[in-house]
C-alpha cells in the first residue's frame, strides 16, 4: 500500500479495521468520500487496485462491494456524488415506510449498532429499547449512548440475556450487512436472536437499503483476530466469526427505502 502513501488510504482501512467507522452504510460512504476526494485529484487509473483494497478490509458487508462496481464502471465523480446522496438519503425514506411498524409505547430490541435501524427506531414515541452488548466489540453500547442522547428509554444488556427479556419485548430490529439467498447476514449474534424471537412470536425486522440485496455468489463471513475475545485460553482453539447468516424464516418483513418487503419479495429481488 505504499503508493498510497499520503492519500489517507492508510487511515482509512485502519479506521475500518479497527471498527473505528463501523457498520455497513457508514463504511460504504466513507470509502466514497475518500474516494471522491482522490480521484478528482489522480484520476480514475488505480480505481480497480484502490478499490479491491478497500473490498478486502471488511469482506462481508455487501453494499460497499456493489457501490464500487458502480464507481469501478462509471469512473466519473458525478456517480460517486450520486451514490452518496442516494445513501445519505436512505434513512428518511426508510422511516416513511417503516414508521408505523413501530408502535407507541412499544419494547424494542436491537443488536449491535446498525445506523439504518437506528435511524427508524429512533422515531418512536414514548418506547423503551433494549440494546445487548455485542460481544467482543460492544457495538451495543454505541447504540444504547446514541439512544441515551436522543432521550429514549434505554436498557443495556449481556447478549446471553436475549431471551430471558424477550417475553419484555414486543418487536425485535436489526440492521443488515447482506440481504441474500440463504437469509439476512448480520453481525454475529443476530441469527440467535432470530430464534428466540421466533420461539417467543415476536415480529423480527431487519431495516435494509436495497444497495443491500447480495447478488454475490459467495460471501465470506470475517473472522476476526482472537485478541478481541476477553479470554485466550491456553490449548483451546479461540473463534472469532464477525457476522452470522439469519434463515429467511426467521424474519418477518424487511424495511427497506424502497416499501416494506416479505422475505419472498426480497429474495426475487436477488435474483
Ligand atoms: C455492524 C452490523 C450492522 C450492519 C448494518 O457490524 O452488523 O448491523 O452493518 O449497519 P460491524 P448499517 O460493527 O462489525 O461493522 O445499518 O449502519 O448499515
Amino acid at each position: 500500500m505504499k503508493i498510497y502513501k499520503n492519500t489517507g488510504l492508510n487511515n482509512l482501512v485502519k479506521d475500518i479495521k479497527s471498527m473505528k467507522i463501523q457498520g455497513a452504510k457508514q463504511i460504504a460512504l466513507e470509502s466514497l468520500k475518500f474516494l471522491r476526494g482522490f480521484c478528482k485529484k489522480d484520476g480514475f487509473s488505480s480505481i480497480k487496485k484502490i478499490t479491491k483494497e478497500l473490498e478486502e478490509v471488511r469482506p462481508t458487508a455487501v453494499v460497499l462491494h456493489n457501490v464500487l462496481e458502480i464507481v469501478r464502471k462509471e469512473k466519473n465523480i458525478e456517480s460517486i456524488d450520486k451514490l452518496i446522496y442516494k445513501l445519505s438519503k436512505t434513512n428518511e425514506k426508510i422511516y416513511f415506510y417503516g414508521s408505523k411498524l413501530i408502535k407507541k409505547n412499544s419494547v424494542i430490541m436491537t443488536h449491535c449498532h446498525s445506523g439504518e435501524a437506528l435511524s427508524l427506531i429512533k422515531k418512536g414515541k414514548n418506547i423503551t429499547v433494549i440494546a445487548t452488548e455485542t460481544e467482543p466489540k460492544m457495538q451495543g453500547v454505541i447504540t444504547a449512548k446514541e439512544l441515551v442522547k436522543s432521550k429514549i428509554k434505554t436498557v443495556i444488556v449481556v447478549d446471553s440475556a436475549e431471551a430471558f427479556f424477550m417475553k419484555d419485548t414486543d418487536i425485535v430490529v436489526v440492521g443488515a450487512d447482506a440481504l441474500r439467498k440463504e437469509g439476512v447476514v448480520n453481525k454475529i449474534g443476530t441469527l440467535s436472536l432470530a430464534i428466540i424471537s421466533k420461539q417467543y412470536r415476536k415480529p423480527f425486522y431487519v431495516v435494509a437499503d436495497t444497495l443491500k440485496l447480495d447478488k454475490r455468489k459467495n460471501i465470506i463471513i470475517e473472522e476476526r483476530p482472537e485478541k478481541e475475545l476477553r479470554y485466550i485460553v491456553k490449548g483451546a482453539v479461540s473463534k472469532n466469526p464477525a457476522f452470522d447468516i439469519t434463515p429467511w424464516k426467521y424474519v418477518t418483513n424487511i424495511i427497506t427505502e424502497k416499501g416494506v418487503f416479505t422475505p419472498t419479495k426480497i429474495k426475487s429481488m436477488i435474483k
